[in-house]
Order: structure tokens, then C-alpha cells, then sequence
């Protein structure tokens, strides 16, 4: 199986927060500042418009070598050739999704307590997200935030890739990651930046 990857900054995305700027061209420009994985995540595109962006999206990452997840819809990953998937409690089971997607996927799964994170089997799922660490008004029907203390725990229960998520940003980035987390997934603090670009390259100064 070849499914190495890098965990540490890890975008996920929001059209609301886009504001009329070229989706691609920002997300291109927060991975010139660092970005290492991309999530397309979209609740409210339909089946078609989605699969088209998921490929445009795999084309334009393919050159820098960072994988391309989908949110949720095998059908859109495997119809893309995206990378893998990230599964939240409530989407496919991982056992599923990797029987689906084969061998070489990369599989995500969202964490949301501590039965959860007992609950991993790290056999089939490449990668965790605690989430949410933090209150975040991006997402806001999220389960009770974890805090650092919980990501300390999640950290003592599964030794898999650890990524934090929900309301993490230049200020508490090092508190995630003193806790015991790989890597950092956010929305707000790179696409509501003016200059996605030097916030990612500001996160990763503070990841390395
Ligand atoms: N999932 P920001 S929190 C997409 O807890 C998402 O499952 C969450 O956005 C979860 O970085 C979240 O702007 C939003 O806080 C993260």
C-alpha cells in the first residue's frame, strides 16, 4: 500500500468564505505558502457540479503533490480520482468506504469523543480529526468541543496521523500540537485571510 502522506496543514474548504475570489487560484496559493492536503468539502453542490470541481481541483494539486480528499461522497472521489475520503460519524463506515475505494485510498474519519477514539480501527483508516477542538461559528452543529485536554487523550488512545479541528488559527496552533496532534485542518484561518498564501506560510512556520 502507498498511502504516505503529509498531515501537518491540512485545508479544508468553504465557497462561503471565497468571496468572489477564483476558488482554485486560492486554494493553489495557500499550498505555495505550505499546504500539504485539501479537502473539497461541499454540502450543498449537486452530484454533477461537484464531480466536475473534485476534477478540476485533482488536476490543479497533482503538480505540487498534495492529495486531494472529498468530503463524505465516495461516488464523487472515485468518479474524480481524488486520493481518499473524510468520513464523519454519520457517513459510510470505513470498512465500507475501503472496500469501495480499495487499497490505496486515503481514509479520514472525524473523531467526536473519546468512544470514538477507542473505536478506530487502524487498519482501515489512514488518518483521525479530533473536531472540533475548539467553538468554531464556521461549523455549528458540531458535538461539545474537545479542548486541548481532549486531544491529549485522543493522542494516549490512537496512534494514527492525529489532526486537529474547529476554530484553530495562528494563536493556538502550538497549543494543538504541544497536546500531541500531527497536523492542523482549517477553514476560516486560511480562506477568510485576505492573503491565503501568507497565512498558510504563517501555520506552517508554527507547525515546523
Ligand atoms: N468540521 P474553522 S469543525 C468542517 O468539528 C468542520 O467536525 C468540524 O472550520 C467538526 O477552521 C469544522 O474555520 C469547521 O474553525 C472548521
Amino acid at each position: 500500500m502507498s498511502r504516505a502522506f503529509d498531515p501537518r496543514l491540512y485545508l479544508v474548504t468553504a465557497r462561503s468564505l471565497l468571496r468572489g475570489r477564483d476558488w482554485i487560484n486560492v486554494i493553489l496559493a495557500a499550498v505555495r505558502g505550505g499546504v500539504t492536503l485539501v479537502q473539497l468539502r461541499e454540502k450543498h453542490l449537486d452530484t454533477r457540479r461537484f464531480t466536475e470541481e473534485a476534477r478540476l481541483l485533482k488536476t490543479a494539486l497533482t503538480p505540487h503533490g498534495v492529495p486531494l480528499i472529498i468530503n463524505d461522497r465516495i461516488d464523487v472521489a472515485l468518479a474524480s480520482g481524488a486520493d481518499g475520503i473524510h468520513l464523519g460519524r454519520r457517513d459510510m463506515l470505513p470498512a465500507d468506504a475501503r472496500r469501495l475505494m480499495g487499497p490505496n485510498a486515503l481514509i479520514g474519519l472525524s473523531l467526536e469523543s473519546m468512544a470514538d477514539a477507542q473505536a478506530v480501527l487502524p487498519s482501515i483508516v489512514d488518518y483521525v480529526a479530533a473536531s472540533p477542538v475548539f467553538p468554531t461559528p464556521t461549523k455549528t452543529d458540531t458535538a461539545a468541543p474537545l479542548g486541548i485536554a481532549g486531544i491529549r487523550k485522543i493522542r494516549e488512545l490512537v496512534s494514527l496521523p492525529l489532526v486537529g479541528i474547529g476554530g484553530i488559527h495562528s494563536g493556538n496552533v502550538r497549543e494543538v500540537i504541544e497536546a500531541g496532534a500531527d497536523g492542523i485542518a482549517v477553514i476560516s484561518a486560511i480562506l477568510a485571510a485576505d492573503d491565503p498564501e501568507q497565512a498558510a506560510r504563517q501555520l506552517r512556520t508554527l507547525l515546523s
